[in-house]
């Protein structure tokens, strides 16, 4: 049994992916953060000041939501808003990052995002998957509170298979920032091949179907002897 045990642990380790994202939680970067001033970063479009990310649109409000007494923040300390202030949603504003990627590889991208109704937003929000430069995927943010909170945050799972051998990755918002937040955090993508190593239960169930295959063999051996 110890021998069982070591090797689901070695299956475990092993098979946990590295994030290809830089940066994504958002806690590293230059601007107001740097001297750890107590205040949001309104960054516009084309800004690389969050470290690993490049701002599209009319950029993003970086931030810490323990500065405005709320959160926490999914991961660490800081988030974005992908619906920045200034923003009417239109064309898009959001954040952009390219990763390596092996053509026909598939890839698991996670993130997290929450909404509100406070200040006079709808409480909805709407997260926007960029792949390429073409969507991907939307996904609703349906865990509002009438009080700015940060509290709930949703989780999202998404796959893809890459068709090159990098992959811009963008996360999106088309809607006017006046009716809704659209707060994100701990984007991750991983690689998450088709022909994946099993997991260690599915070891062990396979372990323990040989064995009772075993057993019952030996059983049969058994009653098969002719007697002495
Ligand atoms: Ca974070």
């Amino acid at each position: 049994m110890k021998k069982l045990v070591l090797l689901a642990c070695a299956l475990s380790a092993g098979g946990a992916q590295a994030n290809l994202l830089v940066n994504g939680s958002f806690e590293q970067g230059s601007g107001v953060y740097a001297g750890g001033a107590p205040v949001y970063d309104n960054l516009a479009g084309g800004s690389t000041v969050i470290a690993g990310w490049t701002t599209v649109g009319a950029g993003v409000e970086w931030f810490r939501p323990a500065n405005f007494s709320v959160g926490p923040a999914r991961d660490g300390f800081s988030v974005i808003d992908l619906a920045d202030f200034t923003s009417t949603g239109s064309p898009r504003d959001g954040v952009e990052q390219t990763v390596a990627t092996v053509a026909g590889e598939r890839y698991r991208i996670d993130f997290s995002g929450v909404t509100s109704q406070s200040n006079g937003r709808t409480g909805t929000g709407t997260i926007e998957l960029w792949l390429n430069d073409s969507l991907f995927s939307t996904h609703a943010l349906t865990n509002y509170k009438s009080f700015w909170s940060m509290d709930d945050w949703q989780d999202f799972s998404v796959q893809f298979v890459a068709d090159g051998p990098t992959t811009k990755i963008g996360f999106l918002s088309s809607q006017n920032a006046l009716a809704h937040y659209a707060n994100v955090d701990a984007f991750s993508v991983v690689a998450d091949p088709l022909s994946a190593v099993p997991e260690p239960a599915t070891w062990l169930m396979w372990l323990a179907g040989f064995g009772l295959v075993g057993s019952i063999a030996r059983r049969r051996l058994d009653a098969a002897q002719p007697l002495r």
